[in-house]
């Protein structure tokens, strides 16, 4: 079983929460990356299991505070024992007033109600780890909570499960996350994905490449590790 399998294992044993703590309505993600021009949705991790570890800001807030300039929305990876997060890290980004995405191993209603709960706007859903049936119910469910989903796939073969739903952001992840290794297939998943009305680059995104990867057809762009090891990056990425 790799980590990945691992964690949505450990899923039921979680805390929920049931207290609703949001400060704001949910803001449409798909709405803000679907409008013209290049997206950033910049992402707030402390650690994770490809080896990243980056403590470059004290709290997501203070995150918050360097980027909110150039990010269009937020991300937030709140699961604890891979990535060091908690359920709570994006309420203080609520004020901000821009998508907040929870970046967890999401496979149950309760978690997308924790999602709510917490202040954020948005959800994942990973195809490569949840059938077809589950991408669509948790859809509809998001839907119902008026969140959108970014429903992400690695593996071509699967992308299928992603569903059609009015609320549903494609996303492909350069990272296979089960071996963990970035692969990086961009260029074969464009006609895949163009049916679909808006669409996210993830994973991977640095000063190597980012030039090249923003001339390609995507909408928006999910950026974690380089801005996170070098804040300034994010200055740089859409002049
Ligand atoms: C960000 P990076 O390489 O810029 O830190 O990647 C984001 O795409 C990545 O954290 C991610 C991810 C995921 C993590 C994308 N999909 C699913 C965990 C689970």
């Amino acid at each position: 079983m790799n980590v990945v399998e691992q964690i949505y294992r450990k899923n039921e044993k979680r805390n929920h929460v049931s207290e609703d703590m949001r400060s704001r309505k949910p803001i449409s993600m798909k709405n803000v990356l679907g409008a013209k021009g290049k997206k950033l949705i910049i992402e707030y991790k402390r650690e994770s299991p490809s080896g990243f570890y980056g403590p470059s800001f004290s709290s997501p807030e203070k995150f918050g505070d360097y980027v909110k300039d150039y990010a269009d929305a937020f991300s937030v990876l709140t699961e604890p024992d891979h990535f060091a997060g908690n359920f709570t890290d994006g309420l203080s980004l609520q004020k901000f007033e821009k998508p907040i995405l929870m970046k967890d191993f999401i496979d149950r209603e309760e978690m997308i109600e924790t999602s709510y709960n917490c202040g954020f706007d948005a959800i994942l859903l990973i195809a490569d780890f949840l059938p077809a049936s589950r991408m669509e119910e948790l859809t509809g469910y998001a839907e119902s909570m008026h969140m959108d989903v970014l429903a992400e796939f690695h593996d071509r073969e699967i992308f299928d499960r992603i569903p059609q739903g009015k609320n549903v952001i494609c996303g492909y992840n350069r990272r296979n996350l089960r071996t963990l290794k970035m692969e990086g297939n961009e260029d074969q998943v464009v006609e895949l994905m163009a049916g679909h009305e808006v669409k996210v680059l993830e994973s991977g995104l640095d000063r190597s490449n980012y030039r090249r990867l923003l001339k390609m057809p995507f909408d928006g762009y999910l950026i974690g590790s380089s801005v996170l090891k070098e804040p300034k990056f994010v200055i740089e990425i859409k002049k």
